[in-house]
């Protein structure tokens, strides 16, 4: 199994890139926010809890993705891989993450992180709420609130990764399909 992160502030097309990638080299596609959003329109308790977290564009707790994503892992088989997108978003998920596959005998190959910037983030966020009905993309100061977590407590995740060789930096501006060739580029040489 080949794993990688795909790695990028809000808005930096992490998701978009992850569907086409993991068609492509048969990954299985992890989105912690896909799976929380899933939470939310199935009116779960779970749901319920994190809804108003998210709309103020805050992080979820550690706990609850770390244990969301374990179980995915041990219940999917038959793929070359796993495509984490938005998973790991602190260094403690980071080490749980490492943890949890060195566990199962695999670990993190590569760390491929989306270089945009501020202002093509907000750009492109904003065109998302009129289609995506978000609440999260709606209001310009929740977007502003993710950029600064993410700044914050996301972007320290780099230099841990760094540490471990396997940060990647891919030009994240571009058309969609000039970024996947970029990504795949990376991909293509690991897997
Ligand atoms: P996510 O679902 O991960 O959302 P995101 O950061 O907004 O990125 P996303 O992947 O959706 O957008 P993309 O860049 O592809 O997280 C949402 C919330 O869930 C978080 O704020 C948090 O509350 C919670 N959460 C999730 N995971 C968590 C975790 N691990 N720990 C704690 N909390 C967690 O695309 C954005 C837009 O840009 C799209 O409209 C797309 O069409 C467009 N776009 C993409 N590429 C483009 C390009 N090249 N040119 C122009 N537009 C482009």
């Amino acid at each position: 199994m080949v794993n990688f992160l795909i790695f990028g502030p809000p808005g930096s097309g992490k998701g978009t890139q992850s569907v086409k990638l993991a068609e492509k080299f048969n990954l299985t596609h992890l989105s912690t926010g896909d799976m929380l959003r899933a939470e939310i329109a199935a009116g779960t308790e779970l749901g319920k809890r994190m809804s108003s977290i998210m709309s103020k564009g805050e992080l979820v707790p550690d706990e609850v993705v770390i244990e969301m994503i374990a179980a995915k892992i041990d219940s999917t088989k038959g793929c070359a891989g796993f495509l984490f997108d938005g998973f790991p978003r602190t260094v403690a998920q980071t080490a749980a993450l490492e943890k949890m596959l060195n566990d199962r005998k695999m670990k993190i190959n590569s760390m491929l992180v989306l270089d945009v910037d501020h202002d093509e983030l907000v750009k492109r966020l904003i065109l998302r709420a009129e289609l995506s009905g978000r609440p999260d993309d709606k209001d310009p100061a929740v977007i502003e609130n993710r950029i600064s977590v993410y700044r914050e407590k996301t972007e320290p995740i780099i230099n841990y990764c760094r540490e471990r060789g396997i940060y990647q930096p891919v030009n994240g501006v571009g058309s969609i399909d000039d970024i996947f060739n970029r990504l795949s580029g990376y991909i293509k040489n690991l897997i």
